[in-house]
């Protein structure tokens, strides 16, 4: 596997020869300070790749160069950003940048509803609660035909939930869910989320998929010609959230974006923390069916107390993905390649290490560098060859 490790640009509170010093070969990044649908001045291109060189790294992952909101929707100026897209694909084809993650999840991009939430240990990590969600858009979003979403159990178990929450606590879900997290540009307003996701209320799931598909075949001579993969992030949660549409939640779903979109370039980023938010996905079982269209990997572990309700967990390799199986399957996949694929340690916990700057939610130094420790350590393990096995116990 190769190292790899999301970096936020000159605004992250991590340096990139911290990165370095972690063990870092490939630098996972984006231009952050670009807006969505525009088309990247191909200096700043030049200057990152540059920037990632003269720290003895390379930029091999673009995460992300988001879809505009047009372009899933296909209305209004949707053929001009596709355009545009095309134009960044091979200006960071150029500079080397041959992996491009994006999403195609309307309106928002993940979602939480705790991103303090403290451990026995006083480390913190992010939490996912459906109650808590439903809550919201009860209370807060006041969603109408909730009826429909949620059955009668999990509403009268929402209700008695912000019955008996606190201010603060309502608060904290509220702000969670509200937050622009890392992906989205900016923080939303229950009135401003309102009326984005009124804009989707005539697309459906399958509308959705359809123009997932016309954007990747309409992109697909450019990747061809570039030499791009294109690693569709998994919708997080993989179940709909706020009656939003999703296109990519489960194997069946990469299935059909695979048959509707022949080229290989067309492909998946094997993220096992969103993908694990439900549990009847299998990562090892999905990584085995795709393994040709997987061009990138997010790895890191989610603990349940039961389905719909989760925290990320203290580490990479515990938790419902079963890692060491999944490594086993990425170093088979590498050797059938004859090339390694770019692993980043998604997310981790805010250690004390980390007290005293500014990280963004999940993206620590200490935990993630536990992470990517925790996954080199593993793959080191599943690659060596005893002569001999263990001695017997005395
Ligand atoms: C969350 C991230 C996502 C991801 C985007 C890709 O931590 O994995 O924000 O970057 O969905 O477009």
């Amino acid at each position: 596997m190769k190292a790899g490790w999301r970096w936020f640009g000159p605004s992250d509170a991590i340096s990139l020869r911290e990165i370095r010093q972690a063990g870092v070969t490939d630098v996972v990044t984006s231009l952050y300070e670009q807006p969505v649908g525009a088309v990247w001045p191909t200096r700043r291109i030049r200057e990152t790749a540059r920037e990632c060189r003269a720290n003895g790294m390379t930029w091999s992952v673009a995460e992300s160069v988001p879809v505009h909101e047009d372009v899933k929707k296909r209305t209004g100026d949707f053929r001009r950003y596709v355009e545009n897209y095309k134009r960044n694909l091979r200006n960071l084809a150029t500079c080397g940048v041959k992996v491009v993650c994006y999403n195609f999840m309307p309106v928002h991009d993940w979602a939480r509803t705790d991103l303090h939430k403290v451990l026995p240990d006083g480390s913190v990590t992010l939490a996912y609660d459906q109650y808590e969600v439903c809550a919201f858009e009860m209370f807060v979003l006041k969603r109408p035909g909730l009826e429909k979403a949620y059955d009668d159990a999990t509403r009268a178990r929402a209700r008695r939930l912000w019955g008996k929450a606190s201010a603060r606590e309502r608060k904290r879900i509220a702000d969670a869910l509200l937050t622009g997290l890392p992906g989205t540009t900016e923080d939303a307003t229950p009135e401003g989320l309102r009326r984005e996701l009124a804009a989707y209320a005539d697309i459906d799931a399958p509308q959705l998929k359809r123009n997932l598909y016309a954007f990747l075949n309409e992109i697909t001579p450019t990747l061809e010609e570039t030499g791009i993969d294109m690693a569709i992030h998994p919708d997080d949660p993989p179940f709909p959230i706020f009656g939003l549409p999703r296109i990519l939640s489960s194997a069946a779903d990469i299935r059909e974006m695979a048959r509707a979109c022949p080229s290989r370039h067309v492909g998946v980023t094997l993220c096992t923390g969103s993908l694990g938010a439900n549990l009847k996905n299998d990562a090892v079982k999905i990584f085995r069916e795709f393994h040709e269209r997987i061009h990138f990997c997010h790895f890191r572990n989610l603990l349940h107390s039961e389905p719909g309700v989760f925290r990320e967990s203290d580490s990479h390799l515990v938790g419902n993905t079963d890692m060491p199986a999944l490594m086993f399957e990425l170093l088979k996949e590498e050797r059938r390649r004859g090339a390694e694929i770019v692993v980043r340690p998604d997310h981790g916990r805010m250690l004390d290490a980390d007290k005293g700057r500014t990280c963004y939610y999940g993206y620590s130094y200490g935990g993630r560098l536990i992470g990517l420790s925790e996954l080199r350590g593993l793959e080191a393990g599943l690659k060596y060859k005893p002569r001999r096995g263990l001695p017997k116990r005395a």
